[in-house]
């Protein structure tokens, strides 16, 4: 176990729930949830009407294998009771709401009681502790502030470690590079995307933060390629850290030192491994869709959140002594999957083929296009300066490899197309790398 009396060792006084015995653990986690599933039940029209089809009460929960038996939730669920009707507090004891955009309609509303704000902040204390950030860090927080979580929820995080936090939100990448430097940030929270652009503009710069040691980079699906590319480029340890704003925001699960798989906090939220088809659960080790009833939420517990993120629990004990389950990175979503010519293709392998083959940058966007009822997929991939500058005979061979790889990989030919250093669109929030170009 961690050196309790170092800081840097990865612990904070309250990381002490991240060793605690799994029989503990579970006695815990059943008593959390006999609470939840009560709260719901009686505080949430929803949830009793969605219990109450099926003959079950809060007593039925008898065991945490009987959270089986319970429905799921599903974002539609959301949705459809917007803005409020997930609500299990009066709006006197909800101190702050968050919304997520989503792509069409109506946003989905989340809420916090000041009790659900301590929990999220004492997660998020434990994340930065476990990447190894302590008092004394000048946490550079460019993930958004305002209806996303990800701003607020690793500002208090950081503030409650005793971190020094620079509330910089995302943008202005000028402006970025400038506090980097003068603040002398050690930490910097954003998401993997755009750290890249920000490496870049410094590079340009020639600009040098080499004081920066740790990333904490969430909020969008990034391979272990991205990861060595970015540990390779500069002199920081990149961690993963996981969260949804329907479960609560970042801070559902954080890799340690290790960054061999992401902790989940599940004194506080309780995974569940399914089969994205038939909803059936799967037995540890057994890659699936990851499902989460948060344990001690209070204005909007969330009953079998079905969250569309592909993973695998792992329960093999981690060398850094936490006795919380894993999971393994998230590198795709059950719905970001395209199909090409009859082939599933997903957003993350393409960029695990282009970073496997030197001479590129990790820039891309994937284009569909659709001719004449014929699906195609085209990847365009910035290549280095070098690579661009004179070397056509490497800019051939670099086309070839790119090719070879992500028939590898896909199992399907794609069309590569080599673009100059610098046009591929840069994100300042999650990044969007699919344009769908087709047309019914
Ligand atoms: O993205 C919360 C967050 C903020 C997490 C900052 C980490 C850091 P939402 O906007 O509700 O919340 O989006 C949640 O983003 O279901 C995943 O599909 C994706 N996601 C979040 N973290 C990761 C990650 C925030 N580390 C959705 N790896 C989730 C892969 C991630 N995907």
């Amino acid at each position: 176990m961690s050196n309790w009396n170092d800081p840097a060792s990865g612990f904070h006084p309250w990381s002490a729930s991240d060793y605690l015995p799994r029989p503990k653990l579970a006695e815990l986690q059943l008593q959390r949830l006999r609470s939840t599933v009560t709260l719901a039940y009686t505080r949430v029209e929803h949830f009793r009407k969605r219990m109450t089809e099926r003959g079950l009460a809060p007593d039925d929960i008898g065991s945490l294998a009987d959270l089986a038996r319970l429905p799921f939730t599903v974002k539609a669920d959301l949705r459809d009771t917007y803005p409020f009707g997930l609500f299990a507090c009066p709006m006197e004891e909800i101190v702050r709401l968050h919304a997520s955009s989503g792509t069409t309609g109506r946003p989905i509303v989340v809420a916090y009681t000041q009790a659900d704000i301590e929990v999220w902040k004492e997660v998020m204390v434990r994340a930065f502790a476990s990447f190894g950030v302590h008092r004394g860090d000048i946490i550079q927080n460019a993930y958004g502030y305002g209806l996303f979580t990800g701003g607020l929820g690793a500002h208090y995080g950081g503030e409650a470690l005793g971190a020094t936090v620079i509330p910089i939100s995302g943008g202005n990448t000028d402006r970025q590079i400038m506090l980097m430097q003068d603040f002398g940030s050690t930490v910097i929270c954003c998401t993997p995307s755009y750290f890249l652009h920000l490496v870049e503009r410094a590079q340009e710069e020639k600009i040098d933060f080499s004081r920066m040691r740790v990333g904490v980079f969430g909020a969008e699906p990034w391979s272990e390629a991205m990861r060595q590319r970015i540990q390779k480029d500069t002199a920081i340890r990149g961690y993963d850290i996981y969260g949804l704003s329907e479960v609560i925001g970042p801070g559902v699960g954080a890799e340690c030192v290790q960054q061999a798989g992401l902790h989940l906090y599940e004194d506080h939220f309780f995974p569940e491994i399914i089969d994205p088809a038939t909803g059936q659960v799967l037995p540890e080790g057994a890659e699936g869709e990851l499902v989460l009833t948060t344990l001690s939420k209070q204005a909007m517990p969330m009953i079998r959140y079905r969250t569309r993120d592909v993973t695998t629990l792992v329960a093999e004990p981690c060398a850094c002594g936490r006795t919380l389950r894993r999971i393994k990175r998230i590198e795709r979503r059950s719905d970001d999957m395209f199909i090409i010519r009859g082939v599933n293709v997903f957003p993350s392998q393409v960029e695990t083929a282009l970073l496997k083959v030197e001479g590129t940058l990790p820039h891309y966007a994937i284009v569909l296009t659709r001719e004449k009822g014929l699906d195609d997929i085209e990847v365009q991939v910035e290549v280095t300066p070098e690579i661009f500058s004179d070397k056509m005979r490497a800019m051939e061979t670099l086309h070839r490899n790119l090719g070879h790889a992500l028939e590898q990989v896909l199992g399907i030919r794609a069309k590569v197309t080599l673009v100059e250093p610098r046009t591929l669109a840069r994100s300042e929030g999650k990044a969007k790398r699919v344009l769908d170009k087709r047309t019914i």
